[in-house]
């Protein structure tokens, strides 16, 4: 059995999302995502230019092997470019391995752990009425877990997932107008001071079942996130996300010594060696890598396995700039993996993307329903498709009021 040739499409409904199909002599044909937000054309340039060429020809059951020939034969590895290009070709090739068996891929990796996996929604208000507005919306949807994030009074402009305008919805990964970056100011002063009381509110105000999940977003110093950490004990956060940046993993262990808040990072990190140790040494309660950027399910789930023998749990990376294949690809790492913990999901369902992935996986009640069609459950209609084209985007870059640059 041999691949016979690989295509890679850039767009969708207002996403650029990147997607693989990689063609067999067997009629066959797998998917994979390399969507690397705002940087999109640069792995799938990496696939068409380097990885293509060298893919056709080979078979595509020897999984393994194919990843092996990438990453080692790069020389120059990892890195999120390159492991996002071979994690669409990873997850392609399970895709197809899943065809071939007639089996989904989570019983290739070893069956169901569960019977739904628990999902997070993002929050998000200018204020805390505006957010206690939002965290309903959700509740009142089935969702058992949100992330919730709000202005802080007296910050200058609107910060961090957070919509500039009361019920402005807010596309705050991507400013889709051109690829020069917006500026938004940020105090961590400010912040810390108000936002343990938000938190405490929204504890309040929807009751102990709720699971609260709160992203600092890489702002804090390592003191300061003791301290924010220390601060939010009482609201029992499920979790409170990338405190610090997360270059620095010593800084998590003064984090550690200061409170019990759980920690959740990685979803910049794109290989077992950007966790490793953080795990082995238990500085973290979840690992939050995302399939795409993270050399696809082949390496995601030597991380999935490591984390398992010290506790930490999965929470995969799953903000809107993922598209429906790279889900499909967690959804089933999520209904095997002994140690998931959750998963964040959002704004997919919408008709056009429905149109453009065709899928049966079913999001219900905050749970996700995996799908039991061969392989990863998930179709790219090429028609759909070609009514999207690139289109140039920008994060946001943070500055603190003084002008000094910061972490976005
Ligand atoms: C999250 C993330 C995202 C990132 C985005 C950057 O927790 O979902 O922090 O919102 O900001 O993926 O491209
Ligand atoms: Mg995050």
């Amino acid at each position: 059995m041999k691949i016979t040739d690989a295509k890679v499409f850039v767009g969708g409904p207002q996403k650029n999302y990147v997607t693989l199909k990689v063609l067999t002599d067997q009629g066959v044909y797998g998917l994979g995502d390399a969507t690397l937000n705002n940087r999109e054309t640069l792995p799938a340039n990496y696939l068409e230019k380097y990885l293509i060429p060298n893919l056709i020809g080979k078979d595509p059951r020897n999984v393994e092997d194919i990843w092996q020939f990438f990453y080692r034969g790069a020389y120059f590895r990892r890195g999120p470019v390159a492991m996002a290009a071979y994690g669409a070709i990873d997850m392609a090739l399970w895709d197809i391995m899943g065809k071939l068996a007639k089996m989904p891929v989570y019983q290739l990796l070893g069956g169901k752990s569960r019977s739904g996996a628990m999902v997070y929604a993002h929050a998000t208000g200018t204020d805390l009425e505006d957010l206690k507005d939002s965290v309903s919306h959700y509740v009142e949807s089935g969702y058992k877990a949100v992330r919730v994030q709000c202005g802080v009074p007296g910050m200058s402009t609107a910060s961090y997932a957070v919509p500039e305008k009361k019920g402005e919805v807010r596309n705050y990964i991507t400013d889709y107008t051109g690829i020069q970056p917006k500026v938004e100011l940020w105090d961590s002063d400010r912040y810390i001071r108000y936002m343990p009381t938000a938190l405490a509110e929204i504890r309040d105000r929807f009751g102990p079942e709720l699971h609260i999940l709160h992203d600092v977003h890489h702002r804090l110093l390592p003191r300061e996130a003791a301290e924010f950490a220390k601060a939010v004990e009482p609201v029992r956060l499920f979790w409170m996300e990338d405190p610090t940046p997360a270059e620095d993993q010593d800084a998590l262990r003064l984090i550690r010594q200061h409170s019990t808040t759980p920690i959740a990072i990685g979803e910049v990190f794109n290989s077992i060696w950007d966790c490793n140790r953080m795990i082995e040494e238990e500085l973290i309660d979840f690992i939050r890598v995302a399939v795409t950027y993270c050399g696809g399910i082949t390496h995601t789930r030597r991380i999935v396995d490591l984390a398992g023998l010290h506790h930490v749990r999965t929470g995969f990376h799953g903000a809107p700039s993922h598209s429906p294949v790279s889900m499909a690809a967690q959804h089933h790492l999520n209904a095997w993996a002994p140690n998931f913990g959750v998963q964040e999901y959002l704004v997919l369902g919408t008709p056009e993307c429905d149109a453009l992935f065709p899928s049966e996986h079913r999001m219900i009640n905050g749970m996700v329903h995996v799908s039991d069609a061969p392989g990863l459950g998930v179709d790219f209609d090429e028609k759909q498709a070609a009514r999207y084209e690139y289109l140039p985007g920008a994060h946001p870059v943070v500055r603190l009021e003084d002008g000094t640059m910061w972490n976005y």
